[in-house]
């Protein structure tokens, strides 16, 4: 099937051609508004329905889920973030997005149907109240009620060409970290296996050569009374056979030919600590918060250069086999580490936030459109 004409449900995964997709009318007192518009005797849709309204939102034919238009309209592509839990999937899809805006290339991003309550509840919990997100309850998950993927349209105005700008949309599908640690249900898997780009989160309190350096308040205040995750090196084990699995089984010994982005999450913790900042150079790009563009393209020798240093960082504090097994499982050119921080600071003692200063968070994601030419 040519990737054009081929739609995959951003819900049940299924994919099929996309004149199969139900397309819908906007207006709620319409007929078409639940019932199909039909195409004309050419197999063509209208702009709008026969009420004047817009042809906004379809249904998918196998799963019956609404879905935004855009996404037969643009490229798409469908994104997954996995990490143990509380490593900070959550509040960096948060922040991130909300910070899309600023990334000096011209792009704007804006979140399509159920997804922008989705975000301003997350922004408001984050930015307003200043209040650290919860983590998702994977007893609260069944296969029918299992978290909805975030979908996102973004125009790259950087690429306007004789007044039209093109966009793209993605879906990015944040789990339950436990699901990525253990047993994980069938339709996580089946996300996981349709998924053209992988984030994977790395929390550094759970790094052991770090966190016992780091300042006991700085820690508690960070975890409290969130659970902390596995050992990097063991879940990143789970991760690739997870990835794996959901391939039909791609064997022991073969690259996965799926970009990562690897994201060591809550740098501001890191530096707290004189030992590690020392690590980096003076002006090292690590340690400069704003995302890695430059003359209106992504940076991606300033992305080498960060990437360069979190992997010395995972080196020297011991996780050399964790950075080995990110190599024995995905090729060079499709791998990145990151280091960011979606708060800026650790919590307060009270457990509260400071104002959210994020720290490079644009990165991994900015990596991921430009592997995709989304951006330049
Ligand atoms: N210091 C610091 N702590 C953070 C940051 N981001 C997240 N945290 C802490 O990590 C906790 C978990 O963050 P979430 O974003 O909910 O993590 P998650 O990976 O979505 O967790 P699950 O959904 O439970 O798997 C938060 O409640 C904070 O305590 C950060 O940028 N800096
Ligand atoms: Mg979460
Ligand atoms: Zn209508
Ligand atoms: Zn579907």
């Amino acid at each position: 099937m040519l990737e054009n004409f081929k739609f995959i449900c951003p819900y049940c995964q299924n994919d099929y051609l996309k004149d199969n997709v139900i397309r819908l009318c906007e207006r709620a007192d319409c007929k078409h508004y639940k019932e199909a518009i039909k195409p004309n005797i050419f197999g063509m849709y209208k702009q709008k329905c026969n009420c004047r309204g817009s042809i906004t939102r379809c249904r998918c034919y196998e799963c019956s889920q609404i879905i935004p238009r855009d996404i037969l309209d643009w490229p798409y592509i469908p994104f997954s973030i996995v990490g143990t839990t509380s490593s900070g999937k959550s509040s960096l899809i948060t922040v991130m997005m909300d910070e899309f805006g600023y990334n000096g290339l011209g792009l704007t991003a804006h979140p399509l149907g159920e997804t922008s309550e989705i975000q301003d509840t997350h922004k408001e919990q984050v930015y307003y109240n200043r209040e650290r997100l919860m983590p998702t309850d994977p007893e609260a998950l069944t296969p029918t009620k299992m978290p909805e993927p975030q979908i996102w349209k973004i125009t790259n105005g950087g690429r306007k060409k004789s007044g039209f700008a093109p966009s793209y949309t993605f879906t990015i599908f944040d789990g339950a970290g436990e699901h990525s640690q253990g047993q994980s249900p069938e339709n996580i898997v089946r996300y996981i296996g349709k998924s053209k780009a992988m984030i994977v989160t790395i929390d550094p309190l759970t790094i052991n050569g770090i966190s016992k350096n780091i300042d006991i308040k700085v820690r508690n205040n960070t975890q409290r009374d969130r659970i902390v995750g596995g050992r990097p090196d063991a879940a990143l084990a789970n991760i690739t056979t997870l990835i794996r699995d959901s391939r039909h089984h791609i064997g022991l010994g073969r690259d996965l030919d799926i970009p990562v982005a690897v994201v060591l999450t809550k740098f501001d913790v890191i530096t707290t600590c004189n030992k590690f900042i020392d690590m980096f150079k003076k002006n090292a790009p690590i340690l400069n918060p704003a995302p890695s563009v430059n003359d209106r393209k992504v940076d991606i020798v300033q992305m080498k250069n960060v990437s360069d240093d979190i992997v010395r960082l995972l080196e020297e504090t011991r996780e050399h086999n964790f950075v080995q097994t990110i190599k024995n499982n995905f090729k060079e050119k499709n791998v990145m580490f990151f280091g960011v921080s979606s708060y800026g600071r650790p919590p307060k003692d009270d457990g509260t936030l400071h104002e959210i200063t994020p720290h490079k968070v644009l990165d991994p994601l900015l990596w991921l459109l430009k592997k995709m030419d989304f951006v330049d």
